[in-house]
């Protein structure tokens, strides 16, 4: 059933912006290549008065293979036809932080406890991903109810990244 094309994956149909705001916890990552944020990653989404989504987020990153600092980035996203696949560009607090204009697929989502991320950035000339990066993430600090990780393991598999995610932690290290 999954033929790991990009163009076939499902996303979150009737995806609603103003349900999916608020603070969501990065649980577990698949990295891409050249891979930014480490853990301790959050990231907080807004709609507004005009419909257009943004989000600041943070997360523990390593700079120049040594130093080690919570990068505090901000994302505005444009949207396309379909209403779960954004652009995202984004952009650091600071110079030396990554930048980027990435894809932002929402594969699925509660609105109140899980929502599945999907970014392919480079597609294979097969028509899978090359090159991407997706993130699980919970409402919850602590992680996924049961009945959720269900449903997310399935999600993972549609978009043929099942085994390859790591699990995000929440130690403190960026907390303010
Ligand atoms: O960590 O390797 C990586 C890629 C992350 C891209 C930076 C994203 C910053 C903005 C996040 C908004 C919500 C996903």
């Amino acid at each position: 059933a999954h033929d790991c094309q990009v163009s076939n994956i499902p996303v979150k149909e009737n995806f609603d912006k103003y349900r999916f705001q608020g603070t969501w916890y990065a649980v577990a990552k698949k990295d891409p290549s050249g891979l930014f944020l480490l853990d301790n990653v959050v990231a907080t989404y807004n709609v507004d008065d005009e419909g257009k989504m943004s989000a600041s987020a943070y997360g523990r990153v390593i700079i120049l293979n040594n130093w080690e600092t919570c990068a505090n980035m901000f994302a505005s996203f444009d949207e396309t036809p379909d209403p779960a696949k954004f652009k995202l560009k984004y952009w650091g607090a600071a110079a030396y932080l990554q930048s980027g204009y990435d894809d932002h697929w929402v594969i699925d989502t509660d609105y109140d406890n899980y929502a599945v991320h999907y970014s392919c950035r480079e597609l294979d000339t097969d028509g899978t991903c090359l090159d991407g990066y997706s993130f699980i993430f919970s409402r919850h600090p602590s992680g996924l109810r049961p009945e959720d990780q269900m449903i997310v393991t399935q999600k993972k598999q549609e978009i043929c990244l099942l085994g390859k995610y790591r699990r995000v932690a929440h130690n403190g290290f960026c907390d303010v």
